[in-house]
């Protein structure tokens, strides 16, 4: 980090803190408002009309004592029967977009475009539809974490074989949908894929492989998305005029002091847990961050490896990948503190011991669970993106707040008035290009490992109740007035 950065960094730290009125700033005239689900996360019939096995139906059934109380998202929100009824809750709140994902098993069963199940193509026409009678604009992720288990089945992501086929079903969801989607994004969170399912294994698919399987899933994902990427362009941009993107998430790193070892290691946090996927897509110079490659090259080779854990992409690759991007889509939820420490001893290889940076969350911050409730943190990230990947449009596809479901939820309210606080801010103060706002998630849904206990919704779901019968929020009646105003509180500055 620069010292300009930093001193501008220290200013709005000591800015933030003393704000905690929300802005009475309204939002740009074109400012995009939505909510978002994904598909194993709501949709249940898990194996209904000939839906393909997915690695999360794979792990929840095979591994119940992974998920909190033995929970899996077999029935969920039910939305593959009730997506009716979430049309017209987002309807009730008026949002401009629904960003919500295709499950890849359910309309390629075999996970390859030999067989279409068409009662999948048909679930998702109709969900579409009844999105565009409302006014609503599908936002579509083609993959959200439900790897067809056939794919599992050659190794799943650390196979380079997945990114020709992950880009024959992106075609073929571009071609049965395209006509009524312009806004698209390839993958959710591969760092979250990546490092849960193949580094450490805890999460679907479980194939634990720390050190390497999350560098190998990492450079295939890349390369799908880039293939889906220049598959749009060449084949469907012309005639259906949508964007494309990939969705990536972190947090922001704070350096834990002012000292240059603290600094340098939020850098370098920020680096690994972003910059690891973002550079080779959003930097103008593409491939990996140099910070990542020199480590990891370094480590590997005391750990007597014959060459980096960290795959190489050929100079053909880094022209391939680089820019292929329409918007940059955020994922954010929280921040923490980066401290330096001494690199971890060589011995078991990891993404942490590669990475050899402290990061904690300062006890004085209030939130739930992981989720710190601290808006400055939203402020610098988008600064920080905006600086190191030359001034993007960027969309935030996700941020959000957890609780136990609670329907008057204060907190819920009050963290998207801070976080969209830290937007206006970073619209009007900072002159950054944020277009969109998609607020996670339409409804409490099946948290992946966490199971059921911690909720998101902006509406309850009766997980008891066999309609999964839905109920409002008060958060939701304060986005619905949000978005109708384009304002936080009761009368903004026209
Ligand atoms: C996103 O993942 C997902 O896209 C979405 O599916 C998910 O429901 C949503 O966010 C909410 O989690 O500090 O050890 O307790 C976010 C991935 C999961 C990353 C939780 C941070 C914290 C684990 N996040 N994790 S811990």
């Amino acid at each position: 980090m620069n010292v300009a950065v930093h001193i501008f960094n220290v200013l709005i730290f000591f800015l933030g803190e003393s704000l905690s009125e929300p802005s009475n700033k309204k939002f740009p005239e074109n400012f995009k408002f939505g909510v978002a689900t994904a598909a194993y996360q709501i949709e249940g019939g898990w194996a209904d009309d000939g839906k393909g096995v997915s690695v999360w139906d794979q792990f929840a059934h095979t591994y119940p004592d992974r998920v909190a109380n033995g929970d899996n998202g077999d029935v969920a929100c039910d939305s593959y029967h009730r997506y009716l009824e979430d049309v017209e809750m987002l309807a009730n709140m008026g949002v401009n977009h629904y960003r919500f994902s295709l499950s890849w098993p359910r309309i390629l069963p075999t996970g390859y475009t030999n067989q279409i199940n068409e009662a999948g193509v048909t679930y998702y026409k109709n969900l579409i539809s009844a999105l565009k009678e409302n006014g609503i604009e599908p936002f579509i992720t083609l993959y959200h974490g439900d790897l067809p288990q056939t794919l599992q089945d050659i190794g799943g992501w650390p196979n380079p074989l997945l990114a020709d086929i992950f880009a024959e079903f992106a075609r073929t969801a571009f071609s049965l949908f395209g006509d009524d989607v312009k806004n698209w994004t390839t993958i959710n969170e591969p760092k979250q894929t990546c490092i849960t399912g193949y580094g450490l294994g805890n999460s679907a698919p479980g194939a634990p492989a720390s050190g390497i399987g999350e560098y190998d899933c990492m450079h295939t994902l890349l390369r799908a998305h880039a293939k889906a990427y220049h598959i749009y362009d060449e084949e469907f941009r012309a005639t259906q005029n949508g964007r494309v993107s990939i969705v990536l998430d972190t947090a922001w790193f704070e350096p834990a002091s002012d000292s240059e070892d603290d600094i340098e290691a939020a850098e370098r946090a920020l680096q690994f847990e972003h910059g690891w996927c973002a550079h080779p897509v959003y930097h103008p110079d593409g491939n990996y961050p140099q910070v990542m490659i020199d480590r990891i090259a370094e480590r590997s080779q005391k750990e007597g490896f014959s060459k980096s854990r960290l795959p190489e992409f050929s100079a053909e690759e880094v022209d391939y990948i680089r820019g292929t991007f329409d918007f940059l889509s955020l994922n954010t939820y929280t921040t923490n503190l980066a401290k330096w420490t001494t690199d971890h001893e060589i011995g078991t290889p990891g993404y942490y011991a590669d990475l050899s940076v402290s990061t904690y969350q300062d006890p004085s911050w209030n939130g739930s669970a992981w989720i710190k409730v601290v808006p400055w943190g939203l402020r610098k990230l988008l600064n920080w993106i905006d600086q190191t990947y030359d001034h993007p449009e960027i969309v935030i596809t996700e941020n959000g707040y957890a609780d136990d479901g609670r329907l008057d939820d204060p907190d819920r309210i009050n963290y998207y008035a801070e976080y969209l606080t830290a937007v206006l801010e970073s619209i009007y103060e900072d002159g950054l290009n944020v277009t969109a706002y998609t607020a996670w998630s339409l409804m409490d849904n099946f948290e992946w490992t966490s199971g059921y206990t911690i909720k998101f919704g902006l509406y309850q779901v009766d997980f008891e109740n066999p309609n999964r019968t839905r109920t409002i929020k008060s958060s939701a009646d304060y986005y619905k007035n949000v978005i109708a105003n384009k304002c936080l509180v009761d009368t903004c500055e026209e």
